[in-house]
């Protein structure tokens, strides 16, 4: 029978680095996720002001992103949850078009075949299908790509999750479901969201492995996703991957977690955060030197710069826009003299 060991994996405590990571792949993956990094600090002062809608914060949820694509060939596909919208910028997706998603401004929608990263999804855990899908579809055509999905602990409650991950199960799809399980539904905690002991449990009932990892530390994020794209590429099947680790910014911009989250937790999650931990990791190893990460900043903060100057170059949609693809026939009030 299935097990789920219930500890969480870590590499990051140790001295050295997995097997099958050069020191140049060390350096990307830091290079990942100061540019997502900084991708949301920015988004949050050009939310205060005015310059993109409500926002989605993904501080310190960077290692579970950048450590989950890295094994990931440009073949496979990718699909977020609002959480991980910049997801693509792993990818060499240009800035703007991402600012530009929630900015609400139409070049924001990316073509998914473009990218192979799939629309971001706002509904909870309806994109888990739409992986199973795309991976059974994959596997039909003889193509060997892989699709991974992101979503959180909120979503394995949701009807979607289930019919997608039992889908891809039974269907021996080449998908990888990735469980950023930050503890928080908005402000429901995940004690109050199931009964199961730990998330990755429910993996058993699907027959599929469930994996739990620390959420905070890239290279153990990294490890596990690499074994299960290999499983699914190999014919494996799908795995569940259940990256642990604790909000300690808002839901999103609009939300006040004071009114539910204990701030003391929150203050002593955030010296843990994971940028601050690899960074001190490839120091200790020797791989990183300030004038390297000075410079990985810099590269990082200057894309910022640019994407916000490109997006906000573009002229504002046609507001007709909105009504173009809404109706065959609109209605009276819609229509113009
Ligand atoms: C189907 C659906 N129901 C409710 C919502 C409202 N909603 C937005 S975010 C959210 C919480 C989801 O929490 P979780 O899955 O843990 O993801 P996290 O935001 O923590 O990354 C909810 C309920 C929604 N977007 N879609
Ligand atoms: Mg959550």
């Amino acid at each position: 029978m299935a097990q789920v060991m219930p500890e969480l994996r870590r590499v990051l405590d140790g001295d050295t680095a997995p097997d099958g990571l050069t020191e140049s792949d060390l350096l990307e993956l830091y290079r990942r996720m100061v540019l997502l990094r900084t991708y949301d600090e920015r988004s949050v002062v050009f939310h205060r002001q005015g310059r993109i809608g409500t926002y989605a914060i993904f501080w310190n949820h960077e290692a579970i992103q950048v450590g989950a694509t890295y094994p990931l060939t440009d073949d496979d596909w990718i699909f977020p949850s609002y959480r991980e919208s910049a997801i693509g910028l792993v990818r060499g997706m240009p800035v703007e078009t991402v600012l530009q998603w929630w900015r609400g401004q139409p070049s924001g929608w990316w073509n998914p075949a473009d990218w192979n990263v799939a629309s971001i999804c706002v509904p909870i855990a309806t994109h888990v299908p739409h992986a199973a899908g795309l991976a059974w579809g994959k596997k039909l055509k003889g193509e060997d790509a892989v699709a991974m999905a992101f979503f959180g602990d909120g979503a394995t409650s949701e009807g979607s999750f289930h019919e997608g991950i039992n889908f891809a199960a039974v269907m021996n799809a080449p998908a990888v479901f990735v469980c950023n399980n930050n503890g928080w539904a908005i402000s429901t905690p995940v004690e109050a969201q199931t009964r199961a002991e730990t998330l990755a449990d429910k993996a058993i009932g699907y027959g599929v492995p469930g994996v739990r990892v620390d959420g905070l530390d890239v290279l153990a994020v990294w490890e596990a996703a690499s074994e299960a794209v290999e499983r699914a590429r190999g014919g494996g099947g799908p795995t569940f991957i259940e990256a642990v680790h604790y909000r300690v910014a808002p839901h999103a911009t609009a939300d006040d977690p004071r009114a539910y989250i204990d701030p003391a937790r929150v203050e002593e999650e955030r010296a843990r955060e994971c940028l601050g931990r690899y960074d001190a990791f490839l120091r200790r190893m020797g791989v990183l030197s300030d004038v390297v990460a000075d410079d990985v900043r810099a590269s990082a903060e200057r894309a910022l710069r640019a994407g916000i100057a490109a997006a906000e170059a573009e002229p504002p949609p046609d507001p007709s826009l909105l009504f173009e693809h809404a109706y065959v026939d609109p209605p009276p009030n819609l229509r113009r003299g």
